[in-house]
Parts: C-alpha cells; structure tokens; sequence
C-alpha cells in the first residue's frame, strides 16, 4: 500500500516535471498598456479582464500589464499595437481619430450633452457601430469596449474666469488636429503633445495650461506645476478605448474571441464604477491640494466651438443627429 503510494507520488512528480515546461511553454503572454499608473479605474479594470480571460483560457493566456507609459505615449501605443507588438491597449479615442477619422464624431468638443448623454451613446447601437468602424478600418485595430473619461476642462497657471482670459494662452491638447482646432477657436494656443512630455512643458513654461478631467490631472502631477485653476468648461467628454491589436486577435480561436469580447464589455462596466469613484476622490485631493476649481458659463465655449462641429462634422450630420437625439 505505501509502496503504491509511494509511486503514486514519484509519477505524479515526474508527470508535473514533464508538464510544467510544456505548460509554462504554452501559456501566450498578451502585453497590455496605458499611459496611466497601477491602481488607475482604467489600468485596473483592464487587468482584471486578463485575469478573467487566463482563467477562462485555463492559462493558455496570461497578461501582463506595462502601464504608466512605459511603452510610450499613446500615439506610439497605438502604432505598437498596430503592428502587434502591443496586444491590448487602453487609449483615449483622441488620438485614434488620427488613424480612424470616422471616430472623431465622438471627439467633437460638446458633441455630447453631458456624461450621462456619452454614457447612452456608447453603451446603444452607437457606440457599437463606432467600435465596428474601428475594427472595418484598416487601422488593424479590433475594438473591444469603451471607458469613461469623463469630462475634460481647463487648468491654467493665469485663472480663466471667462472665455476672454483664455486669449494666448499656449495650452496642450491631444495629438489630433480637432484639438487644436478647438483650442484656437477658443481664442487659446493649442499646442499637441504626448502626455508624458506635458508636465516639463509646464514646469519650462513652454505651456499655460492644459487640459484634462481630475484623475488625470492629480495623477499626472501637472497640478503641481503652477497650473492650480481648473475652469470647469467640460468641452471634450471622450470615451476610452480598449482595442486589441488585429494580429493577437486572429490568433485567437473563435471561442475565445468571444469570451474576450465578453470580459471587455464587463471591464466596461467595471471601469465606470470605478471611474466616479476616482472623480469624487481626486477632485476633492486636487481641492485638499490648493486647487481651485472654477464654474463657468460654458455656452461661450460651446459657440466658439461651432465652426470646429461644422468643420469635422460635416461628413458625419446624421450620425450627429442620432447622437443628439439619443435621451
Ligand atoms: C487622459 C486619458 C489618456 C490620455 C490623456 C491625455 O484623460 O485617459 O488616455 O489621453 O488623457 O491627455 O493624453
């Protein structure tokens, strides 16, 4: 009997010393990135998406998270994961208009009348065909699911109490020329950079301003430069956006295509959760931090804005009226 046993035990070590390399062989790392740090609701979320999908692969795939910039900023990201060298990204649709101008009727300043509108938006048929443009292009990109951004408003080293005082000043936006556009038509100096390079920029006096929702400005520590008035304007509301490089994605068996399709859309839901959590916390540590948080009149800057909707909006005016007619 303890003889059996005893083989029992030498088989069952010699089997796992025969499996574990073939198993640890077999297990596909998918690199995951975002420019914002461990512990931020889009970072989180995503990672918890890996988890669910290792699990739901028995460990076939395992992901490893590279956040907080390190594989570049996200214009850098996306060209990753364009050739596959990225397999997941979290990235601001900003600068996926870029590559799928299609999208940018969602990046369109005031395009949405709040957070609640943006929500519907990406959570109906909307949202849907904007994942399908993403994932029809020829970008190589296959749309997974949205993120919240909320919304993004101004912070300035000189307050802006009104559209007037914006005149001049050099502020950053995103790398995509509709920001800029908008900023110019604000009467600002719209100045496109990556994110990692904003914060220098502020310190050298290079940039004003820039502009961003709370997370992302306490997160950064551009508060830290000077720039302390935050002027709510809320002009951009952009959703995020979780994509899967095309090459990863064909690699994937229809069955767990789905299932990552699946876990996306949950990290969805999870990420907003999340996500109001970290506005409430960040604009109250922005606040306990000396920054003072400015109410506007926005209608001054949804009608400067006009031209920038006309402008990139034209091909798009029924896509614009659905959106606008979405409760
Ligand atoms: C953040 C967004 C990032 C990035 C950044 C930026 O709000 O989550 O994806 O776009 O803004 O301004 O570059």
């Amino acid at each position: 009997m303890i003889f059996r046993r005893k083989l029992i035990a030498v088989a069952a070590v010699a089997a796992a010393a025969f499996i574990s390399p073939l198993v640890a062989q077999a297990q596909t790392v998918l690199k995951a990135a975002d420019v914002h740090p461990t512990g931020y609701p889009t970072v989180a979320a995503t990672e918890s998406l890996g988890k669910k999908f290792e699990a739901g692969t028995n460990g076939k795939y395992k992901m490893q998270m590279y956040p907080n910039s390190v594989l570049g900023d996200e214009k850098t990201m996306i060209e990753q994961t364009q050739i596959g060298a990225i397999q997941i990204l979290r990235t601001s649709l900003g600068p996926v208009g870029a590559v799928v101008p299609e999208v940018n009727v969602f990046n369109m300043p005031f395009v949405f009348r709040d957070e609640a509108h943006m929500r519907a938006v990406i959570d109906g048929p909307i949202g849907q065909e904007i994942m399908d443009k993403i994932t029809a292009s020829p970008a190589r990109l296959v749309a997974l699911s949205w993120m919240d951004g909320g919304s993004r408003s101004l912070y300035t080293k000189k307050p802006v109490r009104s559209i007037a005082d914006l005149k001049g000043q050099k502020v950053r936006m995103m790398g995509n020329p509709l920001f800029v556009d908008t900023m110019n038509a604000l009467g600002g100096n719209g100045i496109a950079m990556g994110y990692g390079e904003v914060y220098s920029a502020l310190q050298t006096g290079v940039l004003d301003g820039a502009e961003n929702n709370p997370p992302s400005m306490f997160t950064s520590n551009h508060f830290t430069t000077g720039a302390k008035y935050y002027t709510q304007t809320n002009h951009l509301i952009i959703p995020e956006l979780l994509v899967m490089s095309k090459v990863a994605w064909d690699k994937l068996t229809p069955p767990e295509q789905a299932l990552m399709k699946k876990f996306g859309r949950e990290a969805q839901m999870e990420q907003r959760v999340l996500w109001d959590k970290s506005v409430a916390d960040y604009s109250a540590k922005l606040k306990a931090a000396g920054v003072e948080f400015i109410a506007v009149d926005q209608k001054p800057f949804f009608d400067a804005t006009a031209p920038v909707r006309a402008k990139y909006g034209a091909p798009y005016k029924d896509l614009m009226a659905r959106i606008a007619a979405v409760k």
